[in-house]
């Protein structure tokens, strides 16, 4: 870790293929000048993406990364963490991958809660496949597959978090740039798993979640008397799902990762003491 690292360190040289004006240019910026605040650097962070114009940020920031199969980069993350806790894992994806195909996985990885963050840049679509409907669409959202609408009421990601015992559960917005990287802190700060929602407007697809139907709606939880580290008040806010907040709406400050509590936080790459020769040099192989 290096305390000289600027944002900038963890751009790649690779030219993002988002559309111009795309919510995750700005999700993305936010998520490194968070790493760089946090004195994190390129080489102890390790970025785990899922798939979908979301999961391209694996090619685009500079950092050890992988790009995972679509709804499974939560469980490749967690193992990444628990090969090396001194990494600083982060995961990143789409609504698709993280509340559809991928929802099992997320209430699992919530409910273990291992140290690492978890960015959903949510578009309230799925972008890469061209514009159908993704479990955090409107009910009356007119898509290709929903030509009348889902007929369905949307995922509620807080609320999904909360009932599998979420420990840090926030909502930013990609274009509160400042704001945005502040919630990503806190979030590589929390002693557990720090999972941020995102609005990350679609432009090309999605013409209801827009930049400016959320300038309006937002509601800022900082200008509010909102207390997240109790329980009950975000849960009476999550459930009543009738505000676009931006803010954390709950941390459980006693929260011990669970490698902590397992005594699972060594590097398993490190040879104990006493380990026989032979097995050494099985670890040196493949490690
Ligand atoms: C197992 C599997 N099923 C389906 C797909 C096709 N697919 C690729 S991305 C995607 C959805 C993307 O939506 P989202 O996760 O919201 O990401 P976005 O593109 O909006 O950032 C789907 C269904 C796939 N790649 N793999
Ligand atoms: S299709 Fe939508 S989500 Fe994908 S890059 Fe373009 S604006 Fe972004
Ligand atoms: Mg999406």
């Amino acid at each position: 870790m290096s305390s000289d690292v600027r944002f900038t360190d963890f751009k790649s040289d690779k030219q993002p293929t988002w559309c111009p004006g795309c919510g995750d240019f700005g999700t993305m910026n936010g998520m490194m000048k968070a790493l760089a605040e946090t004195g994190n650097d390129p080489d102890n962070t390790f970025v785990v993406a899922g798939i979908g114009c979301s999961g391209k940020i694996g090619t685009y920031m500079h950092s050890y990364a992988l790009h995972g199969v679509h709804g499974r980069a939560l469980p490749l993350g967690i193992g990444v963490k628990l090969a090396n806790p001194d990494l600083e894992v982060m995961v990143a994806g789409g609504d698709g991958d993280g509340f559809s195909i991928g929802a099992g996985h997320f209430i699992h990885a919530v409910r273990r809660n291992v140290d690492m963050t978890y960015v959903v840049m949510d578009n309230r679509i799925y972008g890469l496949t061209k514009g159908q409907a993704s479990p955090t669409s409107r009910e009356d959202f007119e898509t290709s597959t929903t030509p009348e609408g889902t007929n369905m009421p949307p995922v509620n990601p807080q609320a999904l978090a909360l009932a599998s015992g979420g420990t840090f559960i926030a909502q930013s917005f990609s274009s509160d740039s400042q704001r945005h990287a502040d919630l990503v802190r806190q979030a590589i700060e929390h002693d557990g798993f720090g999972f941020v929602n995102v609005y990350s407007p679609c432009v090309t697809f999605n013409d209801v979640d827009t930049y400016d139907y959320f300038r309006d709606a937002i509601v800022n939880l900082d200008e509010t008397d909102h207390d997240p580290t109790d329980r009950e008040e975000a849960k009476e806010k999550i459930l009543a799902g009738d505000k676009e907040y931006i803010g954390v709406l709950y941390q459980d400050e006693r929260s011990t990762p669970w490698e902590v509590q397992e005594g699972l936080d060594e590097n398993m790459a490190e040879i104990p003491d006493g380990a026989p020769e032979d097995a050494m040099d099985l670890v040196r192989e493949f490690y």
